[in-house]
């Protein structure tokens, strides 16, 4: 009786399990430009502090962003500014952003080539520290990770290479690439090329899992202890995938990934397992999510707004429906 009783509750907490993560619920946690909706401000990626508190890039004004999100306001703590070459002016273009394990936040910056650094005591609204260059020849920098020994691992998007730097940063080493691929749309036009975009580690430190936009898959990366990277194996592939970016995972192992082109958000069980955890039409709350950060048991989503796809607004153009960049919140 005593082990049939033990079973019983067993399946109860499988089944509320289950019916917990398929009925989630999403709300909108902070518009980042309550004056628009239009794409005013572009942001990519979200990272979360050992504190709590979440942070944002955006692209136009350059402007990092904390949100403490029991309070949610923007509070500007960090700049990332705009160069000049040849006369021309180029964006850095944030993508991804992380912390390591000393607090101090790192920015992938495309339109620079480099990841750029704001150091923890920098991080700071009376005099918001201007990010600086920390690694260097990262073409297409995109998605970044720390692994166990902090080295630092950046994508580089459409050639689909995994470049490293050591903590200390430097120049990069390429030391594994996704296969490219190349896939049209079905607005038929857009050329679909990311094959390595936002990217995680699981928690053993040492599978580097990198999202390909591109096929609707996983990849991961094995970095032995000495630091030798395998091949990359497909974890996953599927249509619910579509436009897979910013995974993170949660503390049962599941891999959460923006699956932008759809509007949704998407759970891979470690059993490989795949279902819609939210999704919606072009009104929001997810608006084209490129990315997720977890604490605890609550999903913080960013959203960049691409008028493309499920996110293409009533008007046939743009991505005027709903209320543009912003961070959504997804609890149990
Ligand atoms: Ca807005
Ligand atoms: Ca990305
Ligand atoms: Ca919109």
């Amino acid at each position: 009786m005593k082990k049939y009783g033990a079973l019983s509750l067993l399946g109860a907490w499988l089944f509320l399990t289950a019916g917990q993560v398929q009925n989630q619920k999403a709300s909108v946690l902070i518009d980042l430009d309550p004056n628009s909706a239009a794409q005013t401000v572009i942001v990519e990626s979200i990272a979360a502090d050992n504190k709590g508190n979440l942070y944002v890039a955006d692209r136009v004004s350059g402007n990092v962003w904390r949100i403490d999100p029991k309070n949610p306001k923007l509070v500007v703590v960090g700049r990332v500014v705009d160069r000049v070459v040849d006369g021309q002016k180029i964006r850095a273009d944030v993508s991804g952003i992380a912390f390591n394990s000393a607090g101090d936040l790192f920015l992938t910056a495309g339109g620079f080539k480099e990841v750029l650094r704001i150091r923890s005591k920098e991080l700071n609204p009376e005099k918001p520290g201007v990010a600086q260059t920390f690694a260097t020849e990262t073409e297409n920098a995109n998605g970044i990770a720390f692994d166990r020994a902090g080295r630092l691992y950046i994508s580089g998007g459409r050639n689909g290479k995994i470049y490293r730097t050591g903590p200390e940063g430097g120049r990069a080493d390429v030391i594994a690439q996704i296969p490219p691929h190349t896939r049209t749309l079905p607005d038929g036009k857009t050329q679909q090329a990311l094959t390595a975009n936002g990217m995680i580690f699981d928690s053993s430190g040492m599978a580097l899992h990198v999202a390909d936009t591109a096929r609707g898959a996983i990849w991961k990366v094995v970095i032995e202890p000495d630091g030798r990277a395998g091949k990359p194996e497909t974890v996953v592939q599927s249509a619910l995938l579509e436009g897979a970016d910013g995974p993170d995972f949660d503390r049962q192992g599941n891999l959460w990934v923006a699956a932008n082109e759809r509007n949704a958000v998407v759970v891979v069980t470690p059993e490989g397992r795949v279902y819609d955890a939210f999704k919606n039409d072009s009104k929001g709350p997810l608006e084209f999510p490129t990315c997720i950060t977890i604490i605890g048991n609550t999903v913080y989503v960013s959203n960049f707004d691409t008028p493309r796809r499920d996110n293409l607004a009533a008007d046939g153009k743009t991505s005027i429906d709903g209320i543009g960049a912003s961070i959504v919140r997804i609890e149990p």
